[in-house]
Order: structure tokens, then sequence, then C-alpha cells
């Protein structure tokens, strides 16, 4: 059996954060763990449709996702989510919507630059160009957490690694 969780990715566009929850994912399925992934890709697109990328609209998105990913806690599913996230105030707003353990922040703590080099969009580009306005890590702020439960290097690591690393956490915790 497991403990239901939320594990929260947090990092710039370009850190990882999706390919490492996917992974991760993936790896918790073997293992028998009920599990959901939050992401732009399923949220974007429909409970946050009316959504862009101003200050307000991400702490409106952050919100949302946060009281969905506590159902899907109450439903004891392992949640994953996967946004940027980029405000102290709003992670915190979510870690209080749980009890004490059950919000396990991830931070990919992947320089910008590393992110840029990825581009793996061409979004950077565009922001530089001025094309995309408010783009986190151009103007737009991304507060890095303070006491993240775990924090990754993808710069440094695999992928497996960090997929690794999250399961070694989540057996200490007793989550798995
Ligand atoms: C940041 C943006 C922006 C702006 C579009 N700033 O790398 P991606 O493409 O696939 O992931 C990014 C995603 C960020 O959405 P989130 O819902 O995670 O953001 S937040 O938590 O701040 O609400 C990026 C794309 O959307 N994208 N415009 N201006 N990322």
């Amino acid at each position: 059996g497991h403990k239901p969780c939320i594990l929260w990715f947090t990092g710039l566009s370009g850190s990882g954060k999706s390919t490492v929850a996917n992974a991760l994912e993936t790896a918790l399925h073997e293992m028998g763990v009920h599990t959901y992934l939050l992401d732009g890709d399923n949220v974007r697109h429909g409970l946050c449709g009316d959504l862009g990328f101003t200050d307000e609209d991400r702490q409106e998105n952050i919100r949302r996702v946060g009281e969905v990913a506590k159902l899907m806690v109450d439903a004891g599913l392992v949640v994953l989510s996967a946004f940027i996230s980029p405000f102290q105030a709003e992670r915190k707003m979510v870690r209080e919507l749980v009890e004490d353990g059950e919000f396990i922040e991830v931070f990919l703590d992947t320089p910008l630059a590393v992110c840029e080099t990825r581009d793996p969009k061409g979004l950077y580009k565009k922001a530089r160009a001025g094309e995309i306005k408010n783009f986190t890590g151009i103007d737009s702020t991304y507060e890095a957490p303070e006491n993240a439960e775990i924090i990754l290097d993808t710069g440094a690591n695999s992928v497996a690694d960090s997929v690794n690393q999250i399961i070694a956490a989540l057996k200490q915790r007793q989550i798995i």
C-alpha cells in the first residue's frame, strides 16, 4: 500500500519537471502505486483554460491546481503536480491545504542558463526577442523554494537518478 500525498514539482520552464514527473509516474505504476499527474497539458486547456501568464493568472492557476490535488489526496492518490508555480505564497497555500507530511516539494534546481540552452520549444528565444511577454526567468519572477523536501540537480544527474532520489525519499517518509 501507499499513503496519499502531493509531490509538488516546481522549477523554471525547461528545468525537467514534466520529464521527471512522467518517469516517476511510470516507476510508481510498476510498484502498484495509484497516481495522477497534473500538468499544463491536462489543466491549462480545460480547468484553467481561461488563464494566461500574468502574476494574477498564475496565482489562480496554482490555487485551482492545489484544490484539485487536495481532492485527489482525499481520494487516496499519490498526486504529481508539475507547474512552474513561481511564487512562494501559492506553494505555501497548497502546502497548508493538506496534512503535515502530505505536501512534498520537489525543487528542480536547474540554472536558467541550462534551461535556456535546452529551450526545447524555442520559448526562451522568443521571450528574449520580446515575442512572448511575462516569461518566467526573463521578465517574470521565479522565487526558488527555501525549504523544499527534495532538491534535484538535473544539470548534473540523469532522469533515472532523479527518479531514484525521489523514490528513496518517499520510502524514507513511508509514503511507499
Ligand atoms: C512561462 C510559459 C509562458 C510564460 C507559455 N512563462 O516549458 P513549457 O512551456 O512546456 O512549460 C511552460 C508552461 C508554464 O505553465 P505553468 O502552468 O506551469 O505556469 S505557472 O505555474 O506559472 O502558472 C511553458 C509555457 O507554459 N509558457 N507562456 N509567459 N511559461
